[in-house]
């Protein structure tokens, strides 16, 4: 979506099941508009009821969709009983296939993700590109233009997404989490922006930003934190800096860190995190 957008929307991380929410990605032209929707990878075994609700994700957006395109890579290992190729089945909306990342698998591998998926489905068009290089983004682009249906604009076209600047600073403070920190950690962690407090008209000041990082436990509090408190300084240092680059502004930003035990099964919690 990133690629076929042109901004930096999902974040990205190499550890699986970065994104968690549904967020929409707007491209607008003269006469077009498309509305993607970035979603999580299915939870094929939810252990957790942040797993249902981004299931429940996915399942909305098959609802919702005119155009449904599955990405995928050599290496993707899909069980038959899998829910998502149920879904995939039942859709009335055409689907496309995206086999992904050409610059790093030889061309006999992603050719045998295209045969596996053909003896599973049928997929209107199928596409092989690289979002990291952009190469074979433009023609996928073209073809979903010729699948929209006629109708008028759904946002103004200078709209880029349904999602508020805070959404954007708490996310990029999460995938710098992916990042540093190494199995467990990513996993346990909600981030929600506390204040984003623009300067007053007039005044001469930088924009100010706090944020708090949800862990579940003590000791998962303390590896963030890390000897001395240097590993939370990385994080605040890199975290900035991504959000300066995505606001092209500067900013100040406070990080706290709360402990709520067991929020990846806690309702209340989910729903405040933006898993309503
Ligand atoms: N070599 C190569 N790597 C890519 C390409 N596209 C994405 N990646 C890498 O693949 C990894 C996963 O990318 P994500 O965008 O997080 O993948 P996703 O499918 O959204 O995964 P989740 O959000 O975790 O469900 C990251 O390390 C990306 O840098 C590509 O075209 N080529
Ligand atoms: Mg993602």
């Amino acid at each position: 979506m990133n690629a076929l957008v042109g901004e930096r929307m999902s974040i990205i991380s190499s550890k699986p099941q970065t994104t968690r929410h549904r967020i929409l990605g707007i491209l607008s032209g003269d006469d077009f508009q498309i509305v993607f929707s970035d979603t999580p990878g299915f939870v094929l075994r939810p252990s957790y009821k942040m797993h249902e609700k981004m299931n429940a994700f996915v399942t909305g957006a098959f609802e919702d969709a005119d155009l449904v395109l599955l990405v995928t890579e050599p290496g993707d290992a899909y069980d038959e009983e899998d829910p998502l190729i149920a879904h995939l089945k039942k859709t009335e909306a055409p689907r496309f296939l995206v086999i992904n990342k050409t610059d790093k698998y030889p061309a006999a591998e992603l050719e045998r993700v295209r045969e596996e998926w053909s003896a599973r489905l049928d997929f209107q068009e199928v596409f092989t590109l690289s979002a990291l290089k952009n190469e074979g983004t433009t023609e996928l682009a073209a073809a979903i233009q010729g699948k929209l249906p006629e109708g008028p604009a759904w946002y103004p076209k200078d709209q880029l997404t349904d999602r508020p600047e805070r959404f954007f600073v708490a996310e990029l403070i999460r995938e710098n989490i992916f990042e540093l920190y190494g199995q467990e950690i990513p996993y346990s962690c909600e981030v929600v922006t506390e204040y984003y407090q623009e300067p007053a008209e007039g005044e001469n000041d930088i924009i100010r930003i706090g944020a708090e990082i949800y862990v579940m436990r003590n000791t998962q509090k303390a590896i963030l934190i890390g000897k001395g408190g240097s590993a939370i300084k990385e994080l605040g240092i890199r975290s900035r800096k991504a959000i300066e680059e995505f606001l092209g502004e500067h900013i100040f930003l406070e990080l706290h860190i709360k402990v709520r035990p067991k929020w990846r099964d806690d309702e209340r919690s989910l729903k405040g995190f933006g898993y309503g």
